[in-house]
């Protein structure tokens, strides 16, 4: 079995102590981060069906998580690589109610590679937070806002409807993005911008300064 495969399978089935040593052997072995990332992603789709299936629970689906984190460390900074120009800065974080992170640490590599500055403010982050943020930086460029369930759907789009007057004043765009998001939601929450995933969130943060 190919290092990449012996991967996959860590992730699915939640070993996170072997992930980090498999990624570097992957990429030993010529996979490319992006081969890595896929593979990765993947697993925890089988993952995610495991879990609506009632096969596995939520301790199974966090040491997953923790197992795609530990390769993550790995790839990002190969992610990033790049001799990308300053465009500015970037507040991002995950709405309130909702702890995922991986998919949002991902969108915050690409965006930081494609030349922002970033500042990450975890998951579950109340609109207060964004507001003393985008206070406390008022030069900001984008807020950037992930969202992973569909209960927290409404959350994003009171995040968005009260960060409203503060684009108006501070002229940031924001833009929205996770599993549950589409871009008629995006449009009808009145964000700036929606991506499908990191890479088009970083080509999206781009185009909007
Ligand atoms: Co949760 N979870 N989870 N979970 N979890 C999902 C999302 C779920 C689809 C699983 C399933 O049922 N099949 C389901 C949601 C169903 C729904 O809402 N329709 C679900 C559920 C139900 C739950 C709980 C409610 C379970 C429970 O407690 N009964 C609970 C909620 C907790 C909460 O948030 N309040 C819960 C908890 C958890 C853990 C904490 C255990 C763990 C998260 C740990 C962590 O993140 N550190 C977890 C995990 C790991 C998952 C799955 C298995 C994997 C998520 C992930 O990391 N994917 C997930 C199933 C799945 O997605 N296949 C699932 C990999 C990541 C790279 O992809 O995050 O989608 P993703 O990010 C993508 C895009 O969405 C996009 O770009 C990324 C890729 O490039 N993107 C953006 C994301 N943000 C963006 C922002 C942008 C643009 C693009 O612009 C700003």
């Amino acid at each position: 079995m190919s290092k990449l495969e012996e991967l996959r399978t860590a992730v699915e089935n939640g070993k996170s102590r072997m992930a980090a040593p498999l990624t570097q052997e992957a990429l030993d072995e010529g996979a490319t981060p992006q081969e890595i990332l896929n593979v990765m992603t993947e697993a925890m789709d089988v993952v995610g069906q495991r879990f609506s299936a009632g096969e596995i629970f939520v301790p199974e689906m966090l040491i997953s998580a923790k197992a795609m984190s530990r390769g993550m460390e790995i790839i990002n900074p190969l992610l990033a690589a790049s001799g990308a120009e300053k465009l500015g800065l970037c507040i991002i974080g995950t709405v309130r109610q909702d702890l995922h992170d991986i998919g949002k640490n991902l969108v915050a590599t690409m965006i930081g590679a494609a030349g922002f500055e970033m500042i990450d403010l975890g998951v579950d982050v109340p609109i207060e937070t964004f507001i003393q943020c985008i206070e406390e930086h008022p030069d900001v460029k984008i807020v950037a806002l992930s969202a992973l369930l569909t209960t927290t759907m409404q959350s994003l789009a009171d995040t968005v409807e009260a960060l409203k007057p503060y684009r108006e004043k501070y002229g940031f765009k924001m833009i929205v993005g996770g599993a549950p998001i589409t871009q008629d939601f995006a449009d009808q929450i009145g964000a700036d911008g929606y991506s499908v995933d990191a890479g088009a969130a970083a080509v999206l943060a781009k185009s909007l300064v």
